[in-house]
């Protein structure tokens, strides 16, 4: 299997900044991927997410093979041309999403089976199915193994039984995958908080061999203290020449925190779901835009953004927006929050470039802290 090209032209601390470069495209690391579950990130059109600075997105086996079908994505010529995103698209395996959307699911050695959340049809997700969506239906330039995202809390002996149950299928999932040229496809780190089962499932997962390695089972309950420790148990044991992704991940800080311990990759809901909701994202923390200090607001929401959404409206009518619940209020503070974060993104790698990520850590975690907006 011949791994993207991945070069890491500057180091800070364990902080890395490079690029993955990809026959659609590079992607700047590191990366945050907007999530765009059922082919579109949801409120946005591709360009809008293309000129926020977005290098790749993320799509979804689960709720594509449900609707509209990966037979019909593939039919109708791939996730890219069907969705009109024609750069780099990772693609989640579905069992995460299968276990925090999904009902009746039965777990076995062989996969899961599960009830739609649509229509309550019958499914089975099985590590090859995966592949042969994501990789082959999906046509997804990076896919992930099928794992178990173990549930928190949990007792060291079922971590480790999920986490063994994620390298079987980790083994299946690249066995179906073979070789291929132009795409890739990453393993998932799982053994919930406890530091000796991570490392073990990060040394395993080398000896199968992927492209990329992400860490799964963390932002599902464990606290930030927590998954910083995880990161901490696990980053070390991650092969330095392959990208390293941090699955479902998160708010700003931690993002921050995470580039810190050498985390390459995000992909979180957070911007857009979050801005459906009248949150705006900044470096001072969530601003929720319904509070009626904004009322006669007439400043923007950031001016240092290069985004209309954050530029040219005021916060008085984005609180008029919000309150009167309309579309538009999805759409701009959706929009401004992907800016956000993926002004966010480049002035990290700008950071390390410069040698300086420490002293960016340390301002932003001071205006994190302060909370004034
Ligand atoms: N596994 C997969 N996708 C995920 C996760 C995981 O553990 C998480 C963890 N919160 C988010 N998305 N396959």
């Amino acid at each position: 299997m011949t791994a993207f090209p991945f070069t890491i032209s500057a180091t800070d601390g364990a902080a890395r900044t490079g690029a993955i470069e990809t026959p659609r495209g590079a992607i700047r690391t590191p990366a945050f991927m907007p999530v765009g579950t059922a082919g579109t990130v949801k409120a946005l059109y591709m360009d809008q997410v293309k000129d926020a600075g977005a290098d790749i997105i993320l799509g979804n086996t689960y709720h594509l093979m449900l609707r509209p079908g990966a037979e019909r994505v593939h039919k109708l010529g791939g996730l890219h041309r069907f969705s009109g995103w024609p750069g780099p698209m990772l693609t989640d395996s579905g069992g995460f999403q299968v276990w925090s959307l999904a009902s009746l699911r039965k777990m076995s050695e062989d996969g899961v089976q599960f009830s739609s959340h649509i229509d309550g049809s019958r499914h089975m997700l099985t590590p090859e199915r995966s592949i042969e969506i994501q990789a082959d239906l999906l046509g997804a330039d990076i896919s992930m193994q099928l794992d178990e995202c173990t549930p928190f809390p949990c007792e060291k002996d079922e971590a480790r039984a999920s986490m063994e149950l994620s390298l079987r299928w980790g083994k299946r999932s690249k066995a179906a995958f073979g070789e291929r040229d132009g795409q890739n496809l990453f393993g998932i780190v799982q053994g919930s908080v406890y530091d000796d089962l991570r490392r073990e499932s990060a040394e395993r997962l080398i000896e199968t061999g992927f492209d990329g390695y992400a860490v799964g089972g963390l932002a599902v309950g464990e606290g930030f203290e927590t998954m910083c420790s995880v990161l901490d148990a696990v980053v070390p044991h991650l092969p330095g020449d392959r990208p390293r992704y941090l699955m479902g991940v998160g708010k700003p800080i931690d993002l921050v925190e995470a580039v810190a311990r050498g985390i390459d990759m995000f992909d979180c809901v957070m911007p857009t779901r979050s801005g459906r909701h009248g949150q705006a994202w900044s470096d001072y923390g969530p601003v929720n835009l319904k509070n009626a200090r904004f009322a006669e607001d007439v400043q923007p929401l950031d001016e240092s953004l290069d985004c209309p959404a954050s530029r040219d409206y005021s916060r008085a009518y984005l609180h008029h927006l919000v309150r009167s619940g309309e579309y538009l209020a999805a759409m701009l503070l959706s929009w401004h929050n992907i800016a956000y974060y993926q002004s966010l993104m480049a002035r990290m790698r700008a950071a390390i470039a410069a040698g300086r990520f420490a002293e960016f850590r340390r301002e932003f975690g001071a205006r994190w802290e302060s909370g004034e907006f």
